[in-house]
């Protein structure tokens, strides 16, 4: 009833972490009357839910921060790749720095969301009956907001303590001589079981697929000198001409594998090893995504390696495999220091999925297929997320045609240059599907996107515009754009995130532009230099 409807706004933004942050910080610069609501208790997004023991970010600190010079300047890192704990730190500094709290609600989950055509408006519905009337609706959830938990048969009968990894208490929990088992060896998995498997009284981890886990090569940082690093400013332009971070994209090699002989391969490959990060996935031979040859070449690399950290022959066939259990690097490659190191100590169990699946969760535990019983004190479920869409379509947005966003990308994913989807008047996303997500880091992508989108609703308040659609065409071609740059590569022969193909029913298809973040920019530029091609505005 409209009696209950209040507040009309220039923007409603949805979630606080780096996304919903830098929206808020920017759209307050130019003058927009904006608010934000946040599902959790204070800022962070993922920093925030993901507090597992060693949840670490796995981009480099120099490029995985926010660029407006009152933050860098002040501010700097105890490690390379900082911890959840520290990136929480980071978002308090942040909020000192720029007072954003005074305009965020938490604790206030958005569930529902409708077009009113007659105002051009959202009318925007909380779980604690809160509405607010924005023009726009800008969609901060991350890719990564929406858990996946399958569907155990018998969870709830579990009497031990259960937590999946993106919904860890605040207080910890403690691991120290416990029965600890981990479901799932992803990013989260991986993580976890290096912290808790000298931990624990014993670890049991039950792997349904190997993971092509790299060093990480984690360093500890002095944190006074980096105040004065005025290399930043460079770092942070060089961005968005495609670097995930300068030094990493200095090794890059701009050959073919077998272009070289065999010694200089090798020593390529020392080179990107010895750096750690990601540098074996994204500076390795130009051919290693789109050669199944060259992908086998640097996997029995990678193997050689891994199986080398490895005592036991059984675990170095099941955690490094002969046969690659998918293409390196067409599944999000994991950074570690110890994790392989885990499965040498005598305490560690590994299950096979693929061989014993698990039957039921159990009052005492897992029970696999063989009828036997893992008996746990702690059970951790590390199996992802209903990545990229997930955040955003599990919130009933209906738009003016009655549809919802659900039902929209249930048929698969559309969107115009990965900001904004037809039918969705008013309605923008940033770091989520056919943007550069997956494939730059978190911050790259969110200031790119996110300054698109603030100046587009600063232009159409400026003008008096009161609405903007994506035109039909443009998106079918962005859409055919996302699906033709993926085409060449091995990303199909994963069951990935990055191609909803984690979560059973999810239709399977490109969900990152693999263009490049030089070449996604450029296409975010060509649209707003042309009068929002693509779009079409209107006025009140
Ligand atoms: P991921 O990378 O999606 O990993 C989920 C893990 O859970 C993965 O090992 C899955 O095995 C496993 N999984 C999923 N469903 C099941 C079932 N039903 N049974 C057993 N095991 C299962 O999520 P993360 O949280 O680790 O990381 C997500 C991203 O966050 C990461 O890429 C970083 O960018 C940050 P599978 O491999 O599918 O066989």
């Amino acid at each position: 009833p409209t009696d209950n409807i209040h507040r009309e706004l220039d923007v409603l933004i949805v979630g606080t972490g780096l996304s919903g942050v830098y929206q808020l910080y920017q759209m307050r610069k130019r003058g927009l009357d904006v608010l934000a609501f946040e599902d959790g208790g204070d800022l962070g997004g993922v920093w925030y839910w993901n507090r597992y023991p060693g949840a670490r970010v796995d981009s480099q600190h120099s490029i995985y921060q926010l660029t407006p010079e009152e933050l860098w300047k002040d501010w700097s890192w105890s490690e390379r790749f900082p911890a959840s704990s520290e990136l929480r730190e980071y978002f308090r500094y942040v909020d000192e720095k720029l007072d954003l709290k005074r305009d965020i609600h938490f604790n206030t989950r958005v569930v529902a969301a409708e077009f009113d055509e007659g105002a051009n408006r959202w009318i925007v519905r909380t779980h604690d009956g809160k509405i607010v009337r924005p023009r726009i609706l800008s969609l901060c959830t991350g890719f990564a907001s929406k858990k996946y938990l399958p569907p155990f048969k018998g969870l709830d009968s579990f009497k031990g303590v259960y937590h999946h990894s993106a919904q860890w208490p605040h207080g910890g929990v403690d691991l120290r001589g416990k029965r600890v088992g981990v479901i799932g060896t992803g990013a989260s998995g991986v993580q976890i079981i290096q912290e808790a498997g000298p931990e624990a009284g014993h670890l049991t981890v039950f792997q349904r697929t190997a993971n092509i886990a790299l060093p990480m090569r984690q360093k500890k940082l002095d944190r006074s000198p980096q105040k004065l690093d005025d290399t930043f400013p460079n770092i942070f332009a060089l961005r968005f001409e495609g670097c995930l971070d300068r030094s990493i994209m200095q090794l890059y090699i701009p050959h073919n594998t077998f272009d070289v002989s065999a010694e200089e391969r090798r020593a390529a490959y020392e080179k990107l090893w010895d750096y750690g990060a990601a540098a074996f996935w994204v500076s390795n031979f130009k051919d290693i995504l789109t050669s199944e040859e060259a992908n086998n070449e640097a996997y029995a690399f990678w193997r050689e390696k891994t199986r080398a950290r490895l005592n036991d022959p059984g675990m170095q066939a099941k955690l490094a495999p002969d046969i690659p259990p998918h293409p390196i690097g067409v599944k999000r490659p994991c950074l570690e220091d110890t994790y392989f190191e885990v499965y040498n100590q005598p305490n560690v169990t590994l299950v096979d999925l693929s061989e014993q699946p698990i039957d039921e969760i159990v009052p005492s535990g897992v029970k696999t297929a063989d009828g036997t019983v893992h008996e746990l004190d702690v059970l951790v479920v590390a199996t992802g997320f209903d990545a990229l869409t997930g955040g955003m379509t599990q919130i009933d947005i209906k738009g003016p045609n009655g549809k919802t966003l659900k039902s929209k990308w249930d048929e698969g994913v559309k969107t115009n240059l990965g900001v904004a989807t037809a039918d969705f008047p008013n309605m923008f996303f940033v770091y989520g599907p056919h943007g550069p997500t997956a494939f730059t880091n978190g911050p790259t992508a969110i200031e790119m996107q996110s300054d698109w989108v603030v100046n587009c609703v600063d232009h159409m308040k400026r003008n008096d515009l009161s609405r903007i659609d994506v035109e039909p065409k443009a998106e079918t071609e962005w859409t055919a754009l996302v699906h033709e740059l993926s085409s060449g590569a091995l990303w199909k022969r994963a069951k990935s995130w990055y191609m909803g193909a984690n979560i059973p029913g999810k239709p399977v298809e490109p969900l990152n532009f693999t263009g490049g973040v030089n070449m996604y920019n450029n296409e975010l530029k060509r649209s707003a230099e042309n009068d929002y091609e693509g779009f079409v505005l209107r006025k009140s």
